[in-house]
């Protein structure tokens, strides 16, 4: 039988989507949360010099996307046609370009750069990205995946309820009360 294991640092950002995946589709894995000792020692043996890892029968797959679009396709997730596959990749993308617009604020050293950035963004940027992603989501009915940026949920309805969607079912209900505490929420 393959052995899954799932290599992540213990926070959620590019893993968490990989380990709801494997969560949901009952694949059976091993969520291994990599501390910054054994990175170092890990991090040139890996493809790409970077986690997510996702590893079967001793071999080793990379980036994040790649990974759950494999295991979307594997337990009959992905779409029924390619075209559907394309709505799907589109969205997920466009998601991404989000996610690296939040993350490049997020990861900003300097203090300064950092609240210049957040309230560009903020006032330039995150408006109209966020009400395509709330349209996407209603069109939807409550299904996508999204990253964690402050009081979406509150803000747009349709968030709120991709949330719930993702967070009703019992195995990620069980996955998630079981979860260690991340060592920062991002
Ligand atoms: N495109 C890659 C990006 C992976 C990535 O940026 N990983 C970061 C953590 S989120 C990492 O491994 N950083 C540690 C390092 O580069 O040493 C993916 O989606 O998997």
């Amino acid at each position: 039988m393959t052995k899954t294991k799932f290599y992540y640092f213990n926070i959620r950002a590019l893993g968490e989507s990989c380990r709801l995946l494997l969560t949901y589709t009952g694949e059976e894995f091993e969520d291994h949360r990599v501390g910054m000792e054994e990175w170092k020692e890990l991090k040139p043996k890996t493809v790409f010099g970077q986690l997510p890892i996702l590893e079967m029968d001793g071999k080793q797959y990379a980036q994040s996307n790649a990974i759950c679009r494999y295991l979307g396709r594997k337990h009959g997730l992905a779409g029924d046609t390619i075209e559907e596959d394309l709505i799907i990749d589109q969205n997920v993308d466009f998601l991404n370009d989000i996610r690296i617009k939040a993350a490049a604020v997020h990861y900003e050293n300097d203090e300064t750069v950092k609240a210049k950035k957040h309230e560009d963004f903020a006032k330039n940027v995150y408006p109209a990205m966020l009400n395509k992603l709330d349209e996407i989501i209603k069109q939807n009915n409550g299904h996508l995946a999204l990253g964690k940026i402050p009081n979406l949920k509150e803000k747009y309805l349709s968030f709120k309820k991709l949330y719930d969607t993702v967070f009703f079912f019992p195995k990620i209900q069980d996955y998630v009360s079981k979860l260690p505490t991340p060592v920062y929420n991002f």
